[in-house]
C-alpha cells in the first residue's frame, strides 16, 4: 500500500462552498443525492476535480446540469476525478451504500437496528464522492428520509429546520449547520431513541437546548452525562472564554462503536460506555471516564471544530490540545490541590503505561508524523496523551496567564480556518514575546527524551551544582535527535524535608519550586545561599515528558515520599523505591531463586508504606495510588530483556509481602474508608473507596479464611458496581469457596446491561488463572461476539494486553492466538483489528525464545491474503 507524506501536501484544486444532501434511509440500501457547489482554488490552474469515494454504487453524477459523459471523468482506487472542468462547478451526484453490511463501522453503518454515522478520519467518502480532506470546509444542509415507525428521530448537525410527513409512512426531517466544517464532522442518527433534555443559560444570557439521546429503557443511565455538559459548557466560558456557538447541542449513545466518542458538530455521538451510567452499572472510574469524554468531546468544538486541521499529520493540533483541555477541566471538577495532583498522577501513569512502549517500539512517531499508511492507525497515545504534555509544556514554561493569551491569539487569528501545529506554537510564542523555535522539536522528533541529574554540594561556598544532560534513544527512521527545549521544575528538601528558598545564580529570588529550562545536551544550574547538602525534588508535577534517571538511596527515596511538598514527586518516590525493588527480585528469581518469605523482608520499602498507610491526613486517594506497584508493563519497560513470568512473580510476591507484612494497617485503611450510606462518585468518596478497595486487593493475596470472608461479604453487601466489581474481582483471583458462584450470579444479575457484561468478560481475561484456553472457551460463550467492539476489547484486548505472563505463555499458544483473532478480525473491522495487532510492538524486548514464536505470529498475520491497510501497517512495520 501507499504511504503518505506530510511533505507532498498541497491544497485541493477545487473549495467546496455549500453542500446539500439527501438521504432514503434503508439498511439494505441507502440513497444519497449530493449536491456541491463548488469553486476552483486560484492557486491550482488546469487541475482536475478530485474526490474521494469508497464503497460506492455510483448512479448518476452530473456537472453544471449536465449528465457527465464517461470521457469526462476517470474512476479507480477510490479516485474520481474530473478533466477540464470549470471554475465554478456544481456536482450532483448520486450514490447507493449497503450500512446493515457495514461492519467497519466507518461511514454509515447500522447499530441495533439504528443508524449511525462515522467520518472522521475518512469516512464521509464510504457515504458519497467528496473532496474528504480536513481542508476542505463547507456549509451543509442535509435531508433525511425514513420509515417513521422504524426511524422515529431523525438528526444531523445544526439545527433542525423542517420536518413533516411524506405520506407514505415515512416522514423527513431537514438539519441546516450554520457553520462551515470539514467532511470528517458530518454525522447523522436516525432509529428509535429518546432523550434526557435541558435547557442551558449561558453566560451570555442566551438559551441553548442540550439532549442526550439513548435507546428506550436507558434513560435512568443519562443524568451524569447530561450534568458533565453543562459542566464542560460552563468551564469553557470560565477558563477560556470560550462560548457554546450553537442553539443545541446533542450527545447520542450508541452500542457499536469503533472508539470513545466523536465530536460531530452540534452532534457528538458517543459509545455507550462512555454515557450510560448509574450506581447499579457504572464504577467510579465509569463516571470520571464519562465526564472526562463528555468534556473532551465537548471542547473539540473550539478546538478542532470551529479551528480545525489543515492534514491530518496535524492532528495533535487538535488531540493533544483537547486531551490537555479534558485533563485540566477533570482537575478542576474534583477542586482540590490535592485531587489536582491524583489526577496529574493518573495521567502520568496512563502516559508511561501506554505511551513510553509505543515511543520506544517499531511505531514510533512524532506528535506531528512525517508519513503513515492508514491514518486511523495514528489515533495514538503520542498524538493525544504525549501530544497533550507538549500543550501542558508551553503553559508550564509561559504561565497559566500567557499560555491563555496564547489561546486567544490562536483563535483570534485562525477561526473558521484549518492550520497547522505550527500555527498554535506561533501564536503561543507571538502573544507571549517568546522564542519558541527549539520547541518545534517535540512536535518532529520521536521518542522520549533521557534526562539524567548530577549534583554537587560545595559546603564552603554554599553552592548546589545541578548538572542535567539530555539524550533522546533512536526511533524508526531517526538515528540522531537534537536537544529539546525541556521544562524541568525543581525543589530543594532540607534535612527536615521542608523546601529550602531558592536562589539560582544571575536570577532574583524565585520561591521554593522554578522552572529550570534545559535546552543544551548538558548544561549546569548554581543555586547560591544553599546551607545544607539538600535533597532535589527534580522533575515536579512531571514537567515534561521525560524519563528521568538520578540516583537516590533507598533512604533519600524514602525521605521523599514521606516529605516532598510536590505531590507528584512524593507519589514518584515511592514508585522508584518499589520498582528498585521488583527488579532486584526480578534478577534472582531470573538466576533461578526460589522466593522465601525473608526475601520479602524490606525495611525501607515497608516502612515507607506502613507511613504512607496510616498517613490520614492525606487524600485517600493519593494514598491509593501511592501504594499501587508499578503495573507488570511499566516494569517490563525497565528490563532489556523481558521475562512476564518472573515479574508476575515477583509482583505477587511482594504484594503478598506488603500484606502480611502490613495486615493490621490494610485492615484499619479498610474499615476506616468504608463509604456508607447513599453512593456517591464524586473524588473525597470515590478516593476512599480506592484505598479502601485497594487495602481488600492487598488482603486477598494472603488468600486466607478472613479475605474470603471479607470479599465475599462486600460482593453480597455492595450498593454500587465499584465495590461489586472489585469485590468478584478478588474472589475470582483467589480460592474463595463462592467465586464461581458469584460469577453466575453476577452474570444472571446484568444479562441486560451490555456495558456490565463487558466488565465480566475483562475480569475474567485478566484473571491470574485465565489461560488462552480459558479465553477460547469464554469465546464460545453466547454473549460473545467479535463484531462488538467494546466485547471484543473486554476479552481479547483484556487478555493479549491485561494478562502478560498467561499471554505470553512460552509455548506460543498466546501469540498463536492473537494472530488468529487478528486475522478474524481483520475481516470485520480493520481498525479494530489494527489495535490488536499493536499488542506484539515490543516483541523484540522478549527472550529469544519468545521473539521467535512472536515474530511467526506476526508474519503469519503478513502473510494473509486480504490483509487491510490498517493492519498490514502494523506488522509490516513491527517486523521491519
Ligand atoms: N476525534 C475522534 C477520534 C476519531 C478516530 C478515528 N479513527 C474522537 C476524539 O478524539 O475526540
Ligand atoms: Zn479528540
Amino acid at each position: 500500500p501507499q504511504t503518505i507524506y506530510r511533505k507532498d501536501y498541497t491544497p485541493p484544486s477545487y473549495w467546496v462552498d455549500t453542500v446539500e444532501m439527501g438521504f432514503d434511509l434503508d439498511p439494505a440500501i441507502t440513497r444519497v443525492a449530493t449536491r456541491l457547489t463548488m469553486t476552483r482554488n486560484r492557486d491550482s490552474r488546469n487541475k482536475s476535480l478530485v474526490l474521494c469515494g469508497e464503497a460506492l454504487e455510483l448512479v448518476q453524477l452530473r456537472m453544471n446540469g449536465k449528465p457527465l459523459t464517461k470521457r469526462a471523468y476517470t474512476l479507480h482506487d477510490g479516485t474520481l476525478e474530473i478533466f477540464n472542468a470549470p471554475d465554478k462547478v456544481t456536482l450532483e451526484i448520486e450514490t447507493l451504500t449497503h450500512p446493515d453490511r457495514n461492519t467497519s463501522l466507518m461511514g454509515l453503518y447500522v447499530s441495533n437496528g439504528n443508524f449511525f454515522t462515522q467520518c472522521e478520519a475518512e469516512g464521509f467518502r464510504k457515504i458519497t464522492y467528496f473532496p474528504d480532506r480536513p481542508d476542505v470546509m463547507a456549509k451543509y444542509t442535509v435531508m433525511l428520509r425514513a420509515d417513521k415507525k422504524k426511524y422515529p428521530v431523525l438528526l444531523s448537525n445544526g439545527n433542525l429546520i423542517e420536518e413533516g410527513d411524506l405520506g407514505d409512512g415515512r416522514h423527513y426531517a431537514v438539519w441546516e449547520d450554520p457553520f462551515k466544517k470539514p467532511s470528517y464532522l458530518f454525522a447523522l442518527v436516525a432509529g428509535q431513541l429518546v432523550c434526557q433534555e435541558e435547557k442551558y443559560t449561558l453566560q451570555s444570557g442566551r438559551e441553548v437546548l442540550l439532549q442526550v439521546w439513548v435507546e428506550e429503557g436507558n434513560l435512568d443511565k443519562t443524568q451524569h452525562a447530561m450534568d458533565s455538559l453543562k459542566n464542560s459548557i460552563r468551564w469553557d466560558e470560565e477558563r477560556f472564554g470560550l462560548e457554546l456557538d450553537l442553539d443545541r447541542f446533542m450527545i447520542v449513545a450508541v452500542g457499536d462503536f469503533n472508539m470513545g466518542a466523536m465530536e460531530n458538530k452540534g452532534l457528538n455521538i458517543f459509545n455507550t460506555k462512555y454515557v450510560l451510567a448509574n450506581p447499579r452499572i457504572a464504577t467510579d472510574a465509569d463516571y470520571a471516564g464519562i465526564e472526562s469524554v463528555v468534556g473532551h468531546e465537548y471542547f473539540h468544538n473550539w478546538t478542532g471544530n470551529r479551528v480545525t486541521c489543515r492534514d491530518w499529520f496535524q492532528l495533535s493540533l487538535k488531540e493533544g490540545l483537547t486531551v490537555f483541555r479534558d485533563q485540566e477541566f477533570s482537575a478542576d471538577m474534583i477542586g482540590t490541590d490535592s485531587g489536582r495532583a491524583v489526577k496529574r498522577i493518573e495521567d502520568v501513569r496512563v502516559l508511561r503505561q501506554a505511551q513510553f512502549p509505543e515511543d520506544a517500539g517499531p511505531m514510533a512517531h512524532p506528535v506531528r508524523p512525517d508519513s503513515y499508511v492508514e491514518i486511523n492507525n495514528f489515533y495514538t497515545v503520542t498524538i493525544y496523551e504525549k501530544g497533550s504534555e507538549v500543550v501542558r509544556m508551553y503553559q508550564t514554561l509561559l504561565g497559566r496567564d500567557g499560555f491563555r493569551k496564547g489561546m486567544d491569539l490562536y483563535f483570534q487569528r485562525h477561526d473558521g480556518q484549518a492550520v497547522e501545529c505550527d500555527d498554535f506554537r506561533a501564536a503561543m510564542a507571538d502573544a507571549n514575546d517568546r522564542d519558541l523555535t527549539q520547541f518545534e522539536l517535540w512536535y518532529s522528533q520521536a521518542g522520549t527524551p533521557r534526562v539524567t541529574v548530577d549534583t554537587h554540594y560545595d559546603p564552603v561556598g554554599r553552592k548546589y551544582e545541578l548538572t542535567l544532560s539530555q539524550s533522546c534513544p533512536p526511533t524508526p527512521g531517526e538515528d540522531r535527535k537534537l536537544p529539546f527545549h525541556i521544562p524541568v521544575k525543581v525543589g530543594l528538601l532540607n534535612s527536615h524535608g521542608s523546601d529550602m528558598p531558592l536562589h539560582l545564580e544571575g536570577h532574583a529570588q524565585a520561591g521554593t519550586t522554578m522552572v529550570l529550562e534545559l535546552t543544551k545536551e548538558k548544561q549546569t544550574f548554581v543555586f547560591t545561599d544553599v546551607p545544607e547538602q539538600p535533597v532535589p525534588s527534580i522533575l515536579r508535577d512531571f514537567s515534561a515528558p521525560v524519563i528521568l534517571e538520578i540516583d537516590y538511596t533507598d533512604v533519600e527515596l524514602a525521605f521523599l515520599m514521606a516529605n516532598d511538598s510536590d505531590p507528584f514527586n512524593r507519589w514518584e518516590a515511592g514508585q522508584r523505591l518499589a520498582m528498585r525493588r521488583m527488579l532486584e527480585l526480578t534478577r534472582d528469581v531470573q538466576d533461578g531463586h526460589v522466593l522465601a518469605d525473608d526475601d520479602g523482608d524490606e525495611p525501607v520499602l515497608t516502612e515507607s508504606f506502613r507511613a504512607m498507610l496510616d498517613a490520614t491526613a492525606l487524600d485517600s486517594a493519593f494514598r491509593e495510588f501511592a501504594l499501587t506497584l508499578p503495573s507488570e508493563t511499566v516494569i517490563a519497560e525497565q528490563m532489556d530483556m523481558v521475562d512476564p513470568q518472573a515479574i508476575h512473580t515477583v509482583r505477587r510476591f511482594l504484594r503478598r509481602s506488603l500484606a502480611s507484612a502490613l495486615r493490621i494497617d490494610w485492615l484499619v485503611a479498610y474499615q476506616s474508608n468504608r463509604t456508607p450510606g447513599t453512593y456517591s462518585p464524586d473524588a473525597a468518596s470515590a478516593g476512599k473507596r480506592g484505598l479502601k478497595n485497594l487495602a481488600l486487593s492487598y488482603m486477598i493475596e494472603l488468600d486466607d479464611i478472613e479475605a474470603h470472608v471479607l470479599a465475599q461479604t462486600q460482593y453480597d453487601n455492595a450498593n454500587n458496581m465499584t465495590d461489586r466489581l472489585v469485590a468478584l474481582t478478588a474472589l475470582v483471583n483467589s480460592n474463595a469457596p463462592g467465586k464461581v458462584a458469584a460469577l453466575d450470579t453476577f452474570y444472571n444479575e446484568f444479562e441486560n446491561e451490555a456495558l456490565v457484561i463487558d466488565k465480566w468478560f475483562m475480569l475474567q481475561a485478566t484473571a491470574r488463572t485465565t489461560d488462552v484456553k480459558a479465553v477460547r472457551k469464554l469465546m464460545k460463550h453466547s454473549a460473545f461476539t467479535l463484531k462488538n467492539p467494546n466485547r471484543a476489547r473486554s476479552l481479547l484486548f483484556g487478555f493479549c494486553n491485561g494478562n502478560p505472563s498467561q499471554f505470553h505463555a512460552v509455548d506460543g499458544s498466546g501469540y498463536a492466538f492473537w494472530a488468529e483473532q487478528v486475522i478474524a478480525l481483520n475481516a470485520i473491522n480493520p481498525q479494530v483489528a489494527a489495535r490488536l495487532a499493536r499488542s506484539l510492538d515490543r516483541w523484540r524486548k522478549y527472550a529469544p525464545v519468545l521473539q521467535g514464536k512472536m515474530r511467526a505470529a506476526l508474519k503469519q498475520v503478513a502473510d494473509t491474503k486480504g490483509l487491510s491497510k490498517d493492519v498490514l501497517e502494523v506488522v509490516t512495520k513491527s517486523l521491519a
